[in-house]
């Protein structure tokens, strides 16, 4: 039996979050369990539970000699394929899965996977809230925090799960009824060789959609267009700046879905959340419930009261007469273009961190445009400042807190100062959610003080 784990010598790497959950999943169903990290057993904390249920530990490094002669080695998606050990288990023809293959195995529930270079988790959000608000049981979760294997052994109606490109690295059987590709542009560059290797990833996700199931793709991205290129699967239309033949579009002011002869308009100036790229976001999170039968205004009812996620563009102050933005979850090179899609007033922007060594190309206009100052942080910042030479004018900080007070030195009242940082945080911070929150903070201490 394919899922019967009973006596298996497995491998889980990774003591992430992702771990932790497989771990759990695999000694509850008699596996013979390794845990194996890079870091040390003073930096990882393992839950005392699976010391007593005999959970094998392999810290410090991967050791290579385990790997040869497990049954299955089993990866978090920060994992990448090409290191040692796992090319020791393949060449061993042991089998190296990721965690949505596994759990996938075991739920029998409609599942939509949603995956894209940005928006992924603005989506799953706001669809989950659309089949919860049509009274479904429905499990939200994957890259988004709470990883899909930690979903097993409950009762769902739907689960909505978001996909990162690392996870599709690992999948084999894995086939959602819905597939969401939301858009592609450079991300990751500091994991994958090149851009096409990136779009191979997120491709994956169409390799076993049969002519029953739905991909929902993005009609006005070329890139999104030729990876669903080859699907079995009935493709569904979102567009931006047009109305499909059937599917999603927009037309003038009102959002509408045409399908199967019929429409039906919403109002776009009743939803909270703002900018073009969240109308394509509330475009694409609609068209699944609506393809399952929940009813038109439950799912624009969820829209219009969606109120957005943290660090995604998120005003958390007004010290000193600037408006503060933080939309540190603009991790890569295409979101900030969006974000700053929406200024027109005298605009300071706070960037860089660890750098993707994407191309910062396609900032290169926007900046020119509409940043009047460019505060830069982390390893990115001397790329960042050799391209945007002579564009704006370009400042360096060492902290966060500086960054904030420097902002407030340079920007007018009236003015509004962004981060969004381009980059992802590990540089400097333990995630975007630390970096948005010291962010916040500063701002706030700036508010108290003045
Ligand atoms: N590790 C090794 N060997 C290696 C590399 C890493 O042992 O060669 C260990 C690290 O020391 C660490 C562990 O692996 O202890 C971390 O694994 P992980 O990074 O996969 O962490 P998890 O806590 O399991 O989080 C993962 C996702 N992380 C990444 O993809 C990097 C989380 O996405 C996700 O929320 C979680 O699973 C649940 O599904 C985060 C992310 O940054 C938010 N995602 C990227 C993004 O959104 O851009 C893709
Ligand atoms: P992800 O989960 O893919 O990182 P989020 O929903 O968290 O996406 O949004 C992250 C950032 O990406 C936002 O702050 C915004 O700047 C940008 N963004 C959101 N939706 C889109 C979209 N549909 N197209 C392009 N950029 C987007």
């Amino acid at each position: 039996m394919r899922n019967d784990y009973t006596g298996k010598k497995v491998i889980i790497v990774g003591a992430g979050r992702t771990g932790c959950g497989l771990v759990r999943y695999f000694l509850a169903r008699g596996a013979v369990v390794t845990l194996s990290d890079t870091r040390q057993v003073e930096d990882v904390s393992i839950p005392e539970e699976f010391i007593a249920a005999g959970t094998h530990l392999d810290l410090g490094g991967h050791t290579t000699a385990l790997f040869e002669t497990a049954d299955l080695v089993v990866i978090s998606p920060g994992v990448p394929l090409d290191i040692p050990a796992l090319r020791t288990a393949r060449r061993n023809n042991v089998p190296v899965l990721g965690e949505i293959e596994i759990a996938s195995r075991e739920l029998r529930q409609p599942l939509v996977a949603i995956t894209g270079t940005n928006g992924k988790s603005t989506v799953t959000t706001l669809m989950g809230e659309m089949f919860k608000a049509w009274g479904k049981r429905t499990f939200v979760g994957g890259n988004l925090g709470t990883p899909l294997i930690e979903a097993v052994g409950q009762d769902w109606d739907w689960l909505v799960v978001e996909l990162s490109s690392f996870q599709l690295e690992t999948i084999e059987t894995f086939r959602p009824r819905f597939g969401l590709l939301l858009n592609i542009s450079e991300d990751h560059l500091d994991r994958y060789p090149d851009m096409a290797s990136y779009q191979a990833a997120k491709a994956r996700l169409f390799e076993n959609m049969t002519g029953q199931d739905i991909v929902i793709l993005n009609a006005d991205d070329p890139q999104v267009l030729a990876a669903a290129q080859r699907t079995q699967a009935r493709k569904i239309m979102f567009s931006g700046n047009k109305l499909p033949q059937e599917g999603m579009g927009i037309d003038g002011d009102w959002l509408i879905w045409k399908w199967q002869g019929t429409e039906q308009h919403f109002a776009a100036k009743d939803l909270i959340i703002q900018g073009q790229h969240n109308l394509e976001n509330v475009m694409a999170a609609m068209i699944p419930p609506l393809l399952s039968g929940c009813p038109a205004e439950v799912a624009w009812q969820a829209a219009v009261s969606f109120r957005g996620l943290p660090h995604r563009m998120e005003l958390v102050g007004e010290a000193r007469g600037i408006r503060w933005f933080n939309d540190s979850k603009g991790t890569n090179i295409g979101s900030v273009v969006k974000s700053l899609g929406g200024f027109s007033a005298p605009l300071t922007l706070i960037a860089g961190g660890k750098d993707k060594k994407g191309s910062l190309a396609p900032l290169a206009e926007p900046v020119s445009r509409k940043v009047d100052h460019l505060i830069l942080i982390g390893e990115a910042a001397e790329r960042m400042a050799e391209a945007f030479d002579g564009m704006t004018t370009i400042h360096r900080a060492s902290s966060m807190d500086e960054a904030v007070r420097l902002a407030a030195d340079v920007t007018p009242a009236g003015g509004a100062v962004l981060l969004s940082p381009g980059c992802s945080s590990f540089d400097m911070f333990r995630n975007y959610g630390e970096r948005g929150r010291m962010f916040a903070e500063a701002v706030s201490v700036l508010a108290s003080a003045s």
